[in-house]
C-alpha cells in the first residue's frame, strides 16, 4: 500500500501526521512544494519541507505553525544589531537546518537527497521528495501591478496587499525529482491535501511531468462512468476552504482576488479534472449536490484537523475513497 500526499506547509503536513498515525509511515510519501523556497543570509530555506519535517517529528510550534518549538530568536537579535534583513524570523535551532542544508548543496547534493538527510536527523520515516531539484519561485503580481517574490509577500507584507496574479518562475523547466514522480505513478491512493491550491497546489502542478502523471493515473472512484469523456483519476482532494474560510493563512482572501470562489466549490473547479472524489467538511454538506454536478463524488467528514483523531480518520477516508476496488 502506497499512500502519497500532494503538499504545501501547514495543512498537509497536519494531514500528513494523520497518514503515519494510520498507516506504516514507510508508505507514505509527501510531493512537497518547492516554490516558497527563498534564500536569506546566503541560506536556502525551504519552509514547506520543514513544516512537514518538523510537524511529523512532532517539533513544531503549535502555535505558529512554522519553525520549532521552544525556539529562541538571538541570531535574528544580533542581525536587528546591525540592521540586517529581520523580517523573516529564522529560530537559532532553524538556522541549524539552513546552514546544513545550504552547506549540502553547495557540496553537490540535491535536495532530495539533503531532505531525505534531515528526515532521517529528525526520524521522520515518511518520505518527503521535494517536487523538483531544480528551483521553482513563486512570483505575485500586486493590485498595483508591482510583481514581487513570494515572501516579501507573505510575511514581510503579512499578505495584507490585493494581488491579481501568480506564477512560478522556473516550473515549466524543471524536472520532477525521481522518488516524486514515482511516488505519485506507483501509488494506491494519491491526495492532495489541504494546502492552499493558488500557491502550495499549483507549483507543484505546475511541473508539467508532476501534472501529466497524477493526470494519467487509473480511473475510479468516481460517479458511474458515462460514455465519454472518461472518467477522471481516482485521485481525491481535501478542500482546505471550510465554511467559505481558509483554517489557516490567507488562501480564501487570495482565491477570491485571483477571480475565484473561496468555497468548497470553487476548490472543486480547480482540481475538478484531476480528482474523482473531493472530500469536504461536514459543514459544508449543503455544497455537495453543486460539486457532484462536476461530475465528482462528494465525501462529508470532519476535516478540522486541530481536534484529535480528525487527521487520522481523515487520511482513512481519503486512502479509502482513492485506493481501487
Ligand atoms: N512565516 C511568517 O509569517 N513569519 C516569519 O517570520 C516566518 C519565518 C519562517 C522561517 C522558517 C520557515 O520554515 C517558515 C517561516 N515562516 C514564517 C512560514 C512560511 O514562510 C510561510 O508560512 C509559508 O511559506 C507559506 O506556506
Amino acid at each position: 500500500m502506497k499512500h502519497t500526499v500532494l503538499s504545501g506547509g501547514v495543512g498537509a503536513a497536519r494531514y500528513l501526521k494523520g497518514a503515519v498515525e494510520a498507516f506504516d509511515p514507510a508508505d507514505v510519501t509527501a510531493v512537497v512544494n518547492v516554490a516558497d523556497d527563498v534564500t536569506l543570509h546566503g541560506l536556502r530555506v525551504c519552509p514547506d519541507l520543514d513544516t512537514c519535517t518538523y510537524t511529523l517529528a512532532g517539533a513544531i510550534d503549535p502555535q505558529r505553525g512554522w519553525g520549532l518549538v521552544d525556539e529562541s530568536f538571538k541570531a535574528m537579535a544580533a542581525l536587528r544589531r546591525y540592521g540586517g534583513l529581520d523580517w523573516f524570523s529564522l529560530g537559532d535551532q532553524d538556522l541549524g537546518t539552513h546552514l546544513y542544508r545550504t552547506q549540502r548543496l553547495i557540496e553537490g547534493a540535491t535536495l532530495t537527497e539533503v531532505t531525505s538527510e534531515i528526515c532521517d536527523a529528525w526520524g521522520v520515516r515518511a518520505t518527503l521528495a521535494p517536487v523538483s531539484d531544480d528551483p521553482i519561485e513563486t512570483r505575485v503580481t500586486l493590485r498595483t501591478g508591482e510583481e514581487i517574490g513570494f515572501q516579501d509577500y507573505f510575511v514581510r507584507l503579512a499578505h495584507s496587499v490585493e494581488i491579481s496574479s501568480v506564477r512560478f518562475v522556473g516550473a515549466e523547466q524543471a524536472r520532477p525529482s525521481a522518488v516524486a514522480l514515482e511516488a505519485i505513478e506507483s501509488a494506491e491512493t494519491l491526495v492532495i491535501a489541504p494546502s492552499n491550491p493558488a500557491v502550495s497546489i499549483q507549483p507543484v502542478l505546475a511541473v508539467g511531468a508532476i501534472e501529466a502523471a497524477v493526470r494519467a493515473r487509473p480511473p475510479g472512484g468516481g460517479p458511474p462512468a458515462p460514455p465519454a469523456p472518461p472518467r477522471r483519476s481516482r485521485n481525491v482532494a481535501v478542500s482546505p476552504i471550510v465554511g467559505g474560510k481558509a483554517l489557516k493563512g490567507p488562501a480564501d482572501r487570495m482565491l477570491r482576488e485571483l477571480g475565484e470562489q473561496a468555497t468548497v466549490v470553487g476548490v472543486a473547479r480547480r482540481y475538478q479534472d484531476l480528482v474523482a472524489t473531493m472530500v469536504i467538511d461536514e459543514t459544508d454538506t449543503e455544497s455537495a449536490g453543486e460539486i457532484e454536478k462536476l461530475g465528482m463524488r462528494v465525501i462529508a467528514v470532519p476535516t478540522v484537523m486541530s481536534e484529535p483523531g480528525v487527521a487520522q480518520a481523515l487520511a482513512e477516508t481519503c486512502h479509502q475513497a482513492g485506493a481501487p476496488r
